[in-house]
């Protein structure tokens, strides 16, 4: 299918909304992407026609929603190449996904002096959690450098080398867009006895994914940045892996059998779902698989390699601005996924994105929950953010541009030298 921008934005209702009184131009896909039509139809459809609970009900809308919520681990299943719904895990978002693998493969398998190996990139929901666990167990923590927006590979070679039982990486940063080498990176890990776990939260939404190809243990990511509702969010796991996993939340649903003194355990994936799942949730982010695969996953991709073309060569122009992320020049544009930081020279970020709002223009500012990269790798209190998706358009990367010269006429800033 030909890729058109202009249909797509069809698609997307709020995309026809203003804001501050002028035209949205949503730049923020990397916070949350924004649903077609398509997607809240089914929710609605859902609630309005078929709203019953699963896997109890002998009747017939209690056997179609089960059937919507279990179809939509199946698609997931195929879009990541997972070998079955079996490895689909359903859970919050990728935070609850990470917290899942910490508090059941880690906590079930690391003991003192066992060491996890992160990097200087990783989201705060790829620290936090084993911070929490090493304090916990005593388990020691190391990070690989980023150095010009990348990881540095001799220093994760040199921290694999260390031997620790468990590394964690993201595959695409929130902050930078580069792409890391997940394969490789893989590779390397198993090598040395790791288990891998890749956080999948800013790539699955933007480019193929193939998780058996890369062949890690564990991959999360989250409904909500795939154009599919929050609240959900998926935990890949190998079979083989969360057979042998205890589950850490009891209830129903989870069993296949309770006595008053023992129970067994469901089969997989449903053993990890204990009560009521977020029956809506499933059934959404299965409309957004189908909707991502009707445009196809390689077209989007696509489409944000020339946007970021478009974005990098527009802001190399503009004087006094800093852009983050691995090094530019038109060869490496396709190291990097639609997420670009930057800083103006003497305007804080906040301001920044305060004055692109009056302009109608949704960015983000901070340190996007990666405080120690944006902090102590950046050395910056915060940065300006744009990212985006399979419906923005070039126009709007422009508007943004242009709006930097409102931000320095607005906060008075002098020719940068
Ligand atoms: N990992 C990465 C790489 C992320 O970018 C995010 C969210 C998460 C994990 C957590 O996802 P959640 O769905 O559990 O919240 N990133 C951002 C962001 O960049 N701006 O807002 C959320």
């Amino acid at each position: 299918m030909e890729f058109n921008v202009d249909e797509i934005r069809k698609d997307f209702p709020i995309l026809h909304t203003k804001n501050m009184g002028k035209d949205l131009i949503y730049l923020d896909s990397a916070a949350t992407s924004q649903k077609p039509i398509q997607v809240i139809n089914a929710i609605m459809e859902y609630y309005k026609t078929y709203n019953a609970n699963i896997h109890r009900g002998l009747y017939d809308i209690s056997v179609k929603a089960t059937e919507g919520y279990t179809n939509s681990k199946e698609k997931v299943a195929k879009f990541i190449n997972a070998q079955s719904y079996r490895e689909i895990l359903y859970c919050k978002n990728t935070t609850e996904a990470i917290n899942l693998v910490a508090l059941t493969w880690a906590e079930q398998n690391l003991k003192e002096g066992d060491g996890i190996l992160l990097t200087q990139m990783e989201h705060h929901s790829n620290i936090v959690p084993w911070q929490i666990l090493s304090k916990k167990k005593r388990l020691v923590l190391e990070y690989a450098k980023v150095e010009n927006g990348v990881i540095n590979m001799d220093d994760y070679k040199k921290k694999l080398e260390n031997a620790p039982k468990l590394v964690s990486f993201t595959h695409v940063s929130n902050v930078l867009g580069s792409i890391n080498n997940v394969k490789e990176m893989t590779k390397l890990a198993h090598t040395e006895g790791a288990m891998v776990h890749i956080d999948g939260a800013q790539s699955v939404p933007h480019m193929k994914v193939n998780v058996k190809d890369i062949g890690c243990d564990f991959f999360s990511f989250s409904s909500h940045k795939m154009l599919g509702p929050a609240g959900i969010g998926v935990l890949y796991g190998k079979d083989e892996i969360l057979e042998e996993l205890e589950p850490i939340i009891g209830g129903g649903d989870m069993i296949r059998s309770v006595d008053f003194e023992k129970c067994t355990w469901n089969e997989l994936p449903w053993k990890f779902e204990a009560g009521t799942s977020n029956i809506e949730g499933g059934i959404g982010l299965g409309k957004a698989i189908e909707y991502i695969e009707g445009i196809g996953i390689d077209n989007i991709r696509k489409h944000e390699i020339e946007l970021v073309r478009h974005a990098i060569g527009k802001l190399e122009k503009v004087e006094g601005v800093a852009v983050y992320g691995p090094e530019l020049g038109k060869d490496k544009i396709e190291g990097r996924a639609g997420v670009i930081s930057f800083n103006i020279h003497g305007a804080h970020p906040h301001d920044v994105a305060t004055i692109f709002n009056s302009e109608g223009i949704a960015i983000r500012a901070g340190h996007h929950c990666a405080m120690p990269l944006v902090n102590k790798v950046l050395n910056e209190p915060a940065v300006a953010r744009m990212s985006f998706y399979l419906y923005t358009k070039k126009e709007e990367i422009d508007k943004a541009v242009d709006t930097i010269e409102k931000v320095k006429k607005v906060l008075r800033i002098k020719k940068h030298r």
